[in-house]
């Protein structure tokens, strides 16, 4: 933790606090994610027990309006009945088989008719697993080893991709991780986003040895910035005259910032793309697909070994595809879209004329503590976030629960309630009145 932040026990007398006593001493520094133990923003972190749309409960009885909606996965809101109704009748039948299942069929169907680019998937349990395979069949696809990745740009805990990364590892100080062999991390070129320039200067030193180039179309791990007008065209052109893959990771993005993606709303068609968070239903899921001749090079029908006891966990899928079918009844990114805009409408007015930066698209969005425009981690990293660690703090005192940390982005749902996004308004004119 930062020095400059106020350290906020929790009253002694609270459960959560005695749970995190606890959790101290058998779990590494009380957590099973580093983001949650609060480090970014000092204090202890709240235990949760309960949750319902757009309202997380926590062991001690106090509620708050989340907007981290367990970091992106919770579009429909907390336990959506859809999604429990799922879960509960497939368990009702099984949990796991380790055998093809009908569940994955329909979900591999449904990626491909959502996002086409995708022409043939391979189901993961998490988001991580997802880019870790989706490098490897790079690599063994194209015979080349060098990856490209983005400064701020965070795609799991992959050993290639510590390099610079965002998210927790950025919120710690620590974007290149002890346990990376250097041999490994030399294979990795980092360059900053949204500079051209740089990505054509990599590709003239090292383009015919880049297997891949990986990103977040809309990266978001270091607070929420936007690609600009062309870049990402740029990238895709880089990649097709040098024979790279172009990898979009929209483990965040997709299913979430429109049915495709990304990659729907720019209009770009990568050659592979890494999921996971909406397509999971808040279970643990991950895939990744793209160009069928691609991903024919992965066991059993090509040389580029991937695998996993608990792939296409039928849980998950069930949890996935309801939550899915549910978005598109409801048209769900419409009112994402609708909400998203409300809440900027509201910001704007409380920012102006203040050295804050907020930054939107959808139903993602972030605001820094500092003046714009933030459009790489360089301008990230002026963020103040001392000052972020007390209006996090303050926020969360009046029951509103952002995420923990400068460098993640907000996410809303669409059970946030207008009532709700007014309630937020006005606790947030008090919380920035000083800055
Ligand atoms: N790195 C994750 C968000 N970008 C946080 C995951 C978690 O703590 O659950």
């Amino acid at each position: 933790m930062s020095k400059n932040l106020e350290s906020k026990p929790l009253e002694p007398s609270t459960l959560s606090h005695s749970l995190w006593q606890r959790a101290q001493k058998r779990l590494v520094g009380g957590v099973n994610s580093p983001v949650r133990a609060f480090r970014g923003v000092g204090g202890e972190p709240f235990f949760v027990n309960k949750a319902q749309g757009c309202t997380i409960t926590d062991v001690d009885g106090r509620e708050y309006i989340d907007f981290v909606g367990t970091w992106g996965p919770a579009i429909l809101g907390h336990a959506p009945q859809v999604v429990i109704d799922a879960v509960t009748e497939t368990a009702k039948h099984g949990t796991s088989f380790g055998i093809p299942n009908p569940l994955e069929v329909e979900m591999a169907e449904t990626i491909c008719r959502l996002v086409p680019s995708v022409e043939k998937v391979r189901m993961t349990n998490s988001g991580t697993e997802a880019v870790m395979s989706a490098i490897r069949l790079a690599r063994g696809f194209t015979g080349r080893e060098r990856i490209v990745k983005f400064e701020g740009c965070y795609h799991g805990h992959v050993d290639s991709l510590l390099v610079k990364a965002g998210s927790g590892a950025l919120t710690l100080g620590q974007p290149d991780s002890a346990g990376i062999p250097a041999t490994l991390a030399e294979l990795t070129t980092t360059v900053p986003f949204n500079d051209i320039e740089s990505l054509k200067a990599v590709f003239r030193d090292q383009g015919s040895e880049i297997a891949c180039v990986i990103l977040e179309p809309v990266p978001a791990n270091a607070g929420l910035y936007l690609p600009e007008p062309g870049y990402l065209e740029a990238i895709r052109q880089l990649c097709t005259e040098h024979g790279a893959l172009l990898i979009f990771d929209e483990v965040m993005t997709g299913f979430r910032l429109a049915r495709g993606g990304a990659q729907e709303i720019f209009g770009i068609t990568p050659d592979l793309t890494t999921m996971g968070k909406v397509i999971g239903g808040g279970l643990p899921v991950g895939a990744f697909g793209g160009r069928a001749d691609i991903m024919d090079h992965l066991a059993p029908l090509g040389p580029v070994y991937q695998a996993g006891t608990l792939s296409g966990n039928p849980l998950a899928l069930a949890a996935g595809l309801a939550q899915l079918k549910e978005m598109e009844r409801i048209n769900g990114w419409a009112r994402l879209e609708s909400l998203g805009a409300q809440m900027e409408e509201s910001m704007r007015i409380l920012i102006k004329g203040k050295p804050l930066t907020y930054q939107r698209i959808g139903s993602m969005f972030c605001l820094y503590f500092t003046e714009g425009p933030v459009r790489n981690l360089t301008d990230a990293k002026k963020s103040d976030t001392a000052a972020f660690a007390r209006y996090f703090h303050a926020a969360l005192e009046n029951g509103i629960y952002f995420a923990p940390s400068q460098y993640e982005a907000g996410f809303l749902s669409t059970a946030h309630s207008r009532e709700a996004l007014e309630q937020t308004f006005r606790i947030m004119i008090r919380t920035l009145a000083k800055y």
